[in-house]
């Protein structure tokens, strides 16, 4: 298998992780492409030019980060990163979904500031999302919540807090939310997440 990756992407890092986690690397070419690019190798493989994508032995190309990490989790024989028999109550796809959803309203604001036209508007509707959204993850910490075994909503939370901390240095998501911080301190010292750490930006 192939995946097509950028260095500074939180989605194609959050399959990177997944791969080491699961133990897969071996089985998995990462090839780094250009984004943006009218250029670049990805296209072939993915016209929409966004990464991650996974191009399987058979041809076939997935992309989307999170149809990817359901995939790899076929691929492997130990503890599912994303169980899907509801034995935990679904909590685990609520927590993945949460996630996501903070990762990608934080995405619209990084965008807007390095793509788009820094519209206060946008960015004070995005700054009050994240506040609002990072507000409740802590409290879903406090709660008990993103503990256990690594899985998938804990990689897809640290990611997004890690990209932040180190390309959407504008918002300091740490102040007040000691839960968020130490999870993320956590979770970053392990060798899958020290292997694929992303270029810092100045933003
Ligand atoms: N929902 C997608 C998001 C993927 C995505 O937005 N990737 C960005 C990099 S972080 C990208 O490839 N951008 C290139 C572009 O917009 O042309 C996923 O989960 O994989």
């Amino acid at each position: 298998m192939r995946l097509f990756y950028a260095s500074g992407s939180p989605y194609a890092r959050i399959v990177r992780v997944a791969l080491r986690e699961l133990g897969l690397t071996a089985r998995v070419e990462e090839v780094e492409v250009t984004l943006r690019d009218p250029n670049s190798a990805l296209l072939p493989y993915n016209p929409g030019g966004k990464v991650p994508a996974l191009q399987l032995d058979n041809g076939t190309v997935i992309n989307e980060s999170l149809l990817v990490l359901a995939y790899l989790d076929t691929q492997h024989a130990g503890r599912k990163l994303l169980p899907m028999d509801g034995s935990d109550g679904w909590k685990a796809l609520s927590e993945l979904g949460r996630a996501y959803a903070f990762l990608d309203a934080v995405t619209v604001w990084n965008r807007e500031l390095r793509f788009g036209q820094k519209a206060p508007g946008v960015i004070a509707l995005e700054r009050e999302r994240a506040d609002r959204a990072a507000d409740a993850l802590e409290a879903a910490l406090v709660g008990g919540g993103y503990a256990g075994p690594l899985d998938a909503a804990q990689i897809v939370l640290a990611a997004a807090l890690e990209n932040f901390a180190r390309r959407h240095k504008v918002w300091d998501w740490r102040s007040g939310r000691p839960k968020l911080s130490a999870f993320l301190d956590r979770i970053a010292a392990r060798p899958s997440f020290s292997e694929t750490i992303q270029p810092e930006i100045d933003l």
